[in-house]
This record gives C-alpha cells, structure tokens and sequence, in this order.
C-alpha cells in the first residue's frame, strides 16, 4: 500500500513548507518507503478529523491513521523494519529526542520571526485570517512586532546555530555517517525557511550549508527540488 501524508500546503499547492511534514517526507524517503502527499490546509480540519486532532502530518497507512511526527517516525520504524532505520537503536532515538526539544524551542525559536512575514504570504488566502489571529494569539503580539529588531534575530540565529555547525563539522550527518531521524528534524526547520523566504541563514561557506545541500540532494533530490528560495 501507498502511504498517503497530509502535508501543508500553500496558496500554490504544490507549495509545501511544513517543517513537520518534511521531516516524515524525509523520513518516508529514507526508508525508501512509497507515499503520496494530500495537499492540506491549515483550516481543513475536517480532512483529518479520523486522526482525532488539527494538525498535520498525518498518515494513512492501510486501516492505521497517525499524527505527530515524532509517533510517526517511531511507529514507520516499528512497522517496516527491514527498511534503512530512522533510529539505528534505543540510545539513538533517545538523542534524537534531545535534538527534537533543541530544535523546537531554539532553532524554531530563531527562525520564526525572520520568516513569519514570508509563511503568511505563503498560507492560502482562507487560512490567512485563521494563521494570523491564532499566531498573534500564542505570541500576544501583532505579527509585524513580532518579525521587528532585524539586529537581535539574527544574533539570536548565530547563537542557536553554533551546536549544529559544530557538530556537522566532525561529521557528516548529526547521525554519523548515515542521515537519521535527528537530521530530518533540523534539516524540516531549514526547509520551512527555504520554502518560504529569500532570507539566507547561513552562507555557503558554512558547515551547516554543505550539510544541508547533501540532504537537498538525497533520496533523489526529493527536498532540493521542491518549490522554494535558491538560498
Ligand atoms: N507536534 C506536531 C506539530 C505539528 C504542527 O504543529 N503542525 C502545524 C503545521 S507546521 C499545523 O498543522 N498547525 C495547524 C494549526 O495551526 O491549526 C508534530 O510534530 O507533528
């Protein structure tokens, strides 16, 4: 069976810019797994009702229905184990749970406001309204304030970055030699931005950008050719 993924989608439908959604295209990729994305938008709450939330990703998967990336990383692990491992063992999914914490808090953190004007751009128009009030909510701030200070967000960047440039410096992939689920979860952050917005997070001289352009180019260019900023 195919695996059918609700994946974000812009006002072009073929403008797919979910971090989450990319790391399980990512993930799918590896495994060498066949799927197919549903072009989702973020008030289509009622496509995904089965999976008993509003968020996506969310896969179908035969008679299973599954959201939350991190449970759909586990559970594409567990179902097909005779495919390339997201997790190689125990250990390894624990650190990649510290990476998942670090990346949703620092780096989504970092990149959130140098993008936020661009996604907005990015939404269909009838999500527009709903991204806006819902965001301005959460940040209890007009989204203009919220993406001001150009100065200190980048600053603030440069500092969440410096664990990653370090550690894609020693080696290929923060999972070693080969991509892991952990690489997936920063390189989703990456590609929400490259999606999205012209803005260069870092320069090409950088660690993080070599590491970034052999998961561009892997699983047959799956992420590197999608809609997006050549930056
Ligand atoms: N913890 C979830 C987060 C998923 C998530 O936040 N998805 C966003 C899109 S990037 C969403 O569907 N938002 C719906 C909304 O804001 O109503 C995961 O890891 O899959």
């Amino acid at each position: 069976v195919t695996i059918r993924l609700y994946d974000v989608a812009g006002q072009d439908s073929n403008h797919r810019f979910s971090p989450f959604c990319w790391r399980i295209k990512m993930a799918l990729s590896h495994k060498g797994l066949p799927f197919e994305t549903i072009p989702w938008h973020l008030t289509d709450k009622s496509a995904i009702a089965d999976s008993g939330q509003g968020r996506a990703p969310v896969i179908e998967d035969g008679e299973h229905t599954l959201h939350d990336s991190w449970r759909i990383a586990c559970y594409l692990d567990s179902a097909y184990p005779n495919t390339p491992p997201l997790f190689t063992d125990a250990s390894a999914k624990a650190h990649a749970l510290f990476i998942k914490f670090w990346c949703e808090r620092d780096l989504h953190d970092a990149i959130r406001p140098i993008i936020i004007l661009d996604l907005l751009k990015a939404f269909h128009e009838k999500d527009k309204a709903y991204f806006r009030e819902s965001r301005e909510k959460l940040f209890k701030m007009t989204l203009e304030r919220f993406a001001a200070e150009e100065e200190k967000k980048q600053a603030a960047l440069d500092r969440a970055l410096v664990p990653l440039r370090d550690s894609v410096s020693l080696n290929q992939y923060i999972g070693g030699a080969q991509p892991s689920f952990a690489d997936f979860i920063v390189f989703g952050a990456f590609q929400w931005a490259r999606a999205v917005s012209p803005t260069q997070l870092v320069t090409s001289s950088d660690p993080i950008y070599a590491w970034r352009d052999r998961l561009l180019d892997a699983y047959g260019g799956i992420a590197g050719k999608a809609k997006g900023y050549a930056v």
